[in-house]
């Protein structure tokens, strides 16, 4: 059976996890506890040498970096969540890109300067910080008018660019982001929150995250 190693908080896990459950995939979900260092232990640096999650190990097959494993993923299912045709590929492509490059990165600055920099027990950088919030102020807007234009990111149909995109900003609300003004977001977001691809990852990203906190505090 297919195995997923991850971790709840851990987006690009999610992403995979999303992917797995709206393609109807049984697989098993192995936890790597990243606070006890486990990514870093040989028997995991075997199947990843670059020791992060998610990876996956299809029958042998082993995978790392989550956009290519949820392409790998559809793409063997024949999914039209990742079309063949030519453009329609490339368009969801871009916007898979776009999301991991861009969103994904300024993420990542303000999270780990605003939550995990603690679990990590470093000082926060406020001018990565900034930068990440910057980025987010230049970008969300473009992904808002996408949606406003189109019912889908990547145009009129549901694909992995949009599993990439939810599990991207799953996080906004621990991270303290604010998307309300990002109208076409928002209904986008709670559309998808409520399927059952969604829901058999999580009811809420961080649901788990207040005992975290509570443990290490
Ligand atoms: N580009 C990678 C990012 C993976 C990533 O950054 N994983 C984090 C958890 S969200 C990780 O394993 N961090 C542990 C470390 O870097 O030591 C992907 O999309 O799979």
């Amino acid at each position: 059976m297919l195995k997923i190693y991850g971790a709840d908080l851990s987006a690009p896990s999610n992403k995979v996890r999303m992917a797995a459950n709206k393609l109807g995939l049984e697989y098993e979900y192995i936890l790597v506890a990243l606070r006890d260092k486990e990514h870093k232990e040989l028997w995991f640096l075997d199947l990843n040498p670059v020791g992060k999650i998610p990876v996956i190990d299809d029958d042998g097959f082993i995978l790392f970096e989550s956009d290519a494993i949820i392409k790998y993923l559809a793409q063997k299912e024949k999914s039209d969540i990742y079309p063949s045709e030519l453009k329609k590929r490339a368009l969801i492509e871009q916007w898979m890109d776009f999301t991991s490059i861009h969103i994904g990165g300024a993420m990542s600055r303000v999270l780990f300067n605003r939550v995990f920099a603690k679990f990590a027990k470093v000082e926060a950088d406020e001018r990565s910080l900034q930068d990440g919030l910057n980025f987010l102020h230049r970008f969300l807007p473009v992904v808002d008018k996408q949606l406003k234009e189109h019912p889908y990111l990547a145009g009129n149909s549901f694909s992995l660019a949009d599993i990439s995109l939810l599990a991207t900003l799953d996080p906004v609300d621990i991270g303290g982001i604010s998307i309300e003004e990002q109208d076409n977001i928002v209904k986008w977001r709670q559309a998808l929150k409520s399927q059952d691809f969604y829901l058999k990852c999580h009811k809420e990203y961080g649901e788990k995250l207040k005992g975290i906190f509570k443990d290490r505090t």
